[in-house]
């Protein structure tokens, strides 16, 4: 008889699921909630959103948090990420408290804590409230003490039960999308712009992290990064290697290595001088960097990147640097895709991570705080009992799984695995358009139903793993 293989994790394992505030809360300009720069870009661009559906038409937690609450628990989850919009809790971005949103987000903790269900929470999640995007955003120092100033306001009103804090969610998605690639507001193409809004960043977190840890509230604060695995298109082509490598330093380690070590790569450091784009910095923030490193890591995991060496020319638009001229993206022919997405879908991507956090980074305790597949048109695989037979989430999920757990059983710090979400919700510009939720929303009614991979992960949760 074939011997079933064992996928089961540490004791204490996490288990649940990512959201943000802005993509599920909804209410967008109620109860003293100011604009962000998603309401704002969506007000002025509304052809740039899917199906023209907007930041305010989300799956309504700001309504629907104690059912959805409620829901969670039946899903098996023992934690989740969740988030505080900025614009709800200081609608000016500085200054004045919203009272409203503090009782929001005391009820949310709270039921979540009564369910047993431990609140992850980010003060960061690509919202940037509009009041401080007007006066340069993440480009803007007044910016970054801003937001140390909030970060200590949620401390102080959260701090005694919220016990683990993310600084940022994916820090290089606002320099990618919104200074140097066009798919978040500001869309500026520009890359010295967006190497000042890296570097602010990661000061706005180690300054975070410096209040946090001054504050001895007796939990852990880390920062969550998309960490995506460069692969060389010709492992034994020098050109590749080395187009492969830049790309690693410009989109992973220029985070990881801060935020984990506290100093920046020095090959970084000689791309930027060798273009002339360092930022502005000065030698205290450095000292604030190289003393206020993470607690612990969220890794969001959902493809691998890959490089060859520049075959064409990159034309520079007005002669402005941009990491490219160091490599070009590159398609491996026998990917296996996610169409709806565009992204490689890489298994063994989530074991590499763990191998380089396990080599490079001292074994950092980590988590995976996001995985997750997003499918359109799920209403396809709606079976008689009007419930979605997503086979091909579980799988997705148990194929990362295995991965993960073969790196665990080789040592890895992994404290547990959060999907990419428990319930569809509004994605920046792609709206409804890729489902990714346990439970499938009705957008007209807001009616939720679990899916098929809602029960199952309830199953995963309560056996704390799988065998098969
Ligand atoms: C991550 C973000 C999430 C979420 C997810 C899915 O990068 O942290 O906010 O949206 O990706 O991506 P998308 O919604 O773009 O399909």
């Amino acid at each position: 008889m074939n011997q079933k293989k064992e996928y089961y994790f540490p004791e204490g394992f996490w288990w649940g699921s990512a959201s943000s505030a802005a993509q599920s809360e909804g209410a967008a300009d109620r109860d003293g909630k100011s604009p962000s720069i998603w309401d704002y870009w969506y007000s002025i661009e509304p052809q740039r959103f899917h199906d023209q559906i907007g930041p305010q038409d989300t799956s309504g937690f700001y309504d629907h948090y104690k059912e959805d609450i409620k829901l969670l628990k039946e899903l098996g989850h023992n934690s989740f990420r969740t988030g505080i919009q900025w614009s709800r809790l200081i609608p000016d971005g500085q200054g004045e408290v919203n009272q409203k949103a503090v009782d929001f987000y005391n009820d949310v903790f709270n039921e979540l804590i009564a369910l047993g269900i431990e609140p992850i929470v980010t003060l960061y999640h690509f919202d940037m409230p509009l009041a401080l995007q007007q006066i340069g955003g993440w480009e803007s120092r007044e910016v970054v003490d801003a937001f140390t100033d909030y970060a200590k306001i949620c401390f102080e009103l959260f701090g005694d039960r919220v016990k683990f804090w993310v600084t940022f969610n994916e820090p290089v998605v606002p320099v990618e999308g919104g200074y140097l690639y066009d798919f978040h507001y500001p869309n500026v193409i520009d890359g010295r712009r967006a190497v000042q809004v890296g570097f602010n960043e990661i000061l706005a977190s180690a300054k975070a992290i410096e209040a946090y840890h001054k504050m001895e509230l007796g939990g852990k604060i880390g920062i969550v990064l998309n960490v995506r695995p460069t692969y060389p298109r010709d492992p034994d082509n020098q050109g590749d290697i080395e187009a492969a490598l830049a790309k690693d330093i410009f989109f992973n380690r220029s985070f990881l290595d801060p935020c984990v070590k506290g100093i920046f790569p020095k090959k970084l450091i000689k791309f930027l001088l060798e273009n002339e784009v360092l930022p502005e910095y000065s030698k205290q923030d450095l000292k604030i960097i190289r003393d206020n490193t993470i607690d612990f890591l969220g890794v969001n995991y959902y493809s691998p990147s890959r490089a060859k060496e520049r075959e064409t020319k990159l034309e520079l638009k007005e002669g402005l640097f941009m990491p490219d001229i160091y490599f070009e993206d590159y398609v491996w022919p026998e990917a296996k895709m996610n169409p709806y997405r565009g992204w490689e879908i890489y298994e063994k991507g989530i074991y590499d991570i763990c191998k380089d956090i396990i080599e490079n980074y001292d074994n950092i305790p980590f988590y995976i705080s996001e995985n997750g597949m997003g499918v359109e048109s799920e209403e396809r695989f709606l079976n008689e009992d009007g419930i979605i037979e997503d086979n091909y989430r579980i799988d997705f999920i148990k194929d990362h799984l295995r991965w993960l757990h073969k790196a665990i059983q080789e040592g890895a710090n992994c404290m547990g695995y959060h999907l990419w979400t428990f319930i569809d919700n509004w994605s920046w510009c792609n709206a409804y358009k890729n489902r990714y939720g346990l439970v499938s929303l009705d957008l007209d009614t807001q009616k939720r139903t679990v899916k098929k991979s809602g029960r199952w992960f309830k199953e995963l949760s309560d056996n704390n793993g799988f065998a098969e």
